[in-house]
């Protein structure tokens, strides 16, 4: 296809900013340029989180910047370059005329929309492409493919065994180390109320952070979310920073408040490394070297760090495992057929739910919320009140610094909201107020009653726990692991069922009569999406 006798056009999007990506493997500074594109589309194509703009937008530039000292040749457009088309093939193209290249090279994206459109960026060019895979996974997706063939069930403790064994951490041989893979049963620990928990590292904007600061204030202003305080890492080195407090402050005891939740705590001893390693200043195999070096040192025990190591080696290689085999179908699933209108309040944080109004406020001021609050607050609350999939699925990927499709969407599509009817997770995460109850201060100060499972001040979470399950009975009564549910259903009064069955319907009415604004919000950014 190719004419010219130019060097390659090496793209670099905003979440592969590592030096070693595929893309700039075999890089030739005397005839290669890098090519780096800041663009409207990716802002708005789900309306994102003004502060996850600001440090995708930050960290690009800081990038570019390290590369130029290199003597590296980068192509830059910034967003507010008065020709930007706005699109990464619109840039490719403009790119690819202005530069003697005669080839493109690019690392595969994170999202199938984008592998879409770049497919077409030969043609669209008259260059030769090149995809290269991205190997900053551990697992490619020809060994996930070869784990997953044949299976009935594609469980993550299964792959997470593969995974130890293939990387060698935390194994005496073929031995998990301390005699067991997983110390779950030890992570699940109440927060005292004496605790302490550590501050975390700030890192005040420099000059380029504040230039896009109010570039994004001034191009986003109407999305949700804070954008100041800033203090995100913008640059590999801060990064590697924040990944040192967090392994000498917060790891130790990662694994014993792993699941808990407090009002006045958004992160506890959460690692807050997400949006940096899907990025690419971090690398998920130094992260995972560094807890172990810990491990090894005596300076973290083994529930924290085997519980760290199985976030990423486990979850996040599974996750992105299951995306790419099963795209594009997997998006389109609704197996629980759920179609409400996602309730404005995941926008306003209005609500009196205390437990909803505390992580949607943290996901407002941090563009974070941990896991914890993502699935069993957020992610329940989606559940059990059949929130359609497209929308939730559009809140997540919207509100969360560390979030792309890759990793969002089975999070939320499968372990969340069951959409995949059991792919990837053995049973719902369907929880009532209890276990918010048990794992959180939030309820002591919540105008409902978690005792409450019908009435005016009931708390929702409960009645919409037994709506979900009663309702849900043809589909889930066959699941060993919802057998102890149906007893309870089946030895409750009926007439209590049909009370709470009748509140959950009230309050379902309820919220979806409130909701006004939020409905185009997302039918526009839903738009956008599906024109890509
Ligand atoms: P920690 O709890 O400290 O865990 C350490 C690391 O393990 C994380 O940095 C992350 O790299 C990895 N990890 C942990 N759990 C998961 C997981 N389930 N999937 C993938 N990686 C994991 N994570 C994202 O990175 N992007 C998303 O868009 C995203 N969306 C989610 C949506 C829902 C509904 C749910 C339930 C979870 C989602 N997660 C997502 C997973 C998880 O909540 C975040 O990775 C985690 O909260 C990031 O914070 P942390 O760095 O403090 O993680
Ligand atoms: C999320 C995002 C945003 C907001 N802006 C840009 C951008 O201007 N330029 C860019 O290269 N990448 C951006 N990103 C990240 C992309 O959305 C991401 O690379 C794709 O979704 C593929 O994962
Ligand atoms: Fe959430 Fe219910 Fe507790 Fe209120 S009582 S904080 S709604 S679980």
């Amino acid at each position: 296809m190719a004419t010219e006798t130019g060097g390659a056009l090496r793209i670099v999007l905003g979440d592969q900013l590592s030096r070693d990506v595929a893309a700039l493997r075999d890089l030739d500074p005397a005839h290669d340029t890098v090519l780096m594109m800041e663009v409207a589309d990716e802002a708005t194509y789900v309306p994102h989180h003004p502060k996850k703009i600001a440090f995708i937008l930050s960290a690009m530039r800081h990038f570019a910047e390290a590369l130029r000292g290199e003597g590296i040749r980068v192509d830059y457009v910034r967003l507010d370059d008065p020709d930007n088309t706005g699109s990464f093939t619109g840039e490719v193209v403009r790119a690819a005329a202005r530069n003697d290249v005669s080839r493109l090279v690019v690392t595969e994206p994170g999202e199938w929309r984008v592998l879409q459109a770049m497919r077409d960026w030969g043609e669209e060019t008259g260059r030769d492409l090149d995809i290269r895979e991205d190997d900053r996974f551990l697992c490619s997706h020809a060994e996930f493919a070869a784990w997953a063939k044949d299976r009935k069930a594609l469980r993550m403790e299964h792959f997470y065994r593969l995974m130890r064994r293939s990387t060698g951490y935390l194994m005496e041989g073929d031995t998990p180390v301390a005699g067991q893979w997983n110390f779950d049963q030890e992570n699940r620990k109440r927060l005292p109320d004496d605790l302490s928990v550590p501050s975390r590292t700030v890192f005040p904007p420099d000059e380029i952070t504040r230039g896009v600061i109010d570039l994004v204030a001034d191009r986003f202003p109407h999305h949700f979310g804070d954008l100041e305080p800033f203090g995100f890492a913008v640059t590999r080195a801060d990064a590697l920073i924040a990944l040192d407090a967090f392994v000498v402050d917060c790891l130790p005891r990662f694994g014993d408040y792993q699941d808990a939740m407090a009002r006045q705590e958004p992160f506890l001893f959460h690692a807050v490394l997400s949006p940096y390693i899907n990025a690419g200043l971090l690398d998920p195999r130094e992260v995972c070297d560094a807890a172990v070096a810990a491990y090894e040192h005596g300076a973290a025990p083994i529930n924290a760090v085997e519980g760290f190591v199985r976030q990423i080696i486990g979850w996040r290689e599974y996750v992105r495992g299951i995306y790419w085999l099963k795209m594009p179908g997997y998006a389109k699933t609704n197996a629980l057929g759920a179609h409400r209108s996602l309730p404005d309040f995941y926008w306003t944080g209005d609500t009196d739910m205390a437990c909803m109004a505390a992580a949607i406020a943290d996901t407002r001021r941090n563009a974070y919320a941990h896991h914890i609050q993502r699935l069993m607050v957020t992610g329940n609350f989606a559940l059990l009140a059949a929130v359609s999939p497209e929308q939730i699925e559009a809140w997540y990927l919207a509100v969360y610094a560390d979030a792309y499709e890759w990793v969002e969407l089975p999070n939320t599509h499968g372990m969340a909201i069951f959409a995949d009817g059991g792919l990837l997770a053995s049973k719902p995460y369907a929880a009532s107020g209890a276990y918010i109850n048990r794992m959180s201060d939030y309820c002591r100060g919540c105008r409902y009653d978690v005792k409450s499972r019908h009435g005016e001040t009931a708390c929702p979470f409960n009645y919409l726990y037994w709506n979900f399950v009663a309702t849900h009975q043809d589909t889930l009564r066959s699941n060993r692991r919802m057998v102890m549910v149906y007893r309870s259903l089946d030895r409750m009064d009926s007439q209590v069922v049909m009370q709470m069955q009748a509140d959950a319907d009230a309050f379902l009415t309820r919220i979806a009569s409130a909701n006004n604004w939020q409905r185009s919000y997302i039918v526009a950014a839903n738009s956008l999406k599906s024109n890509n």
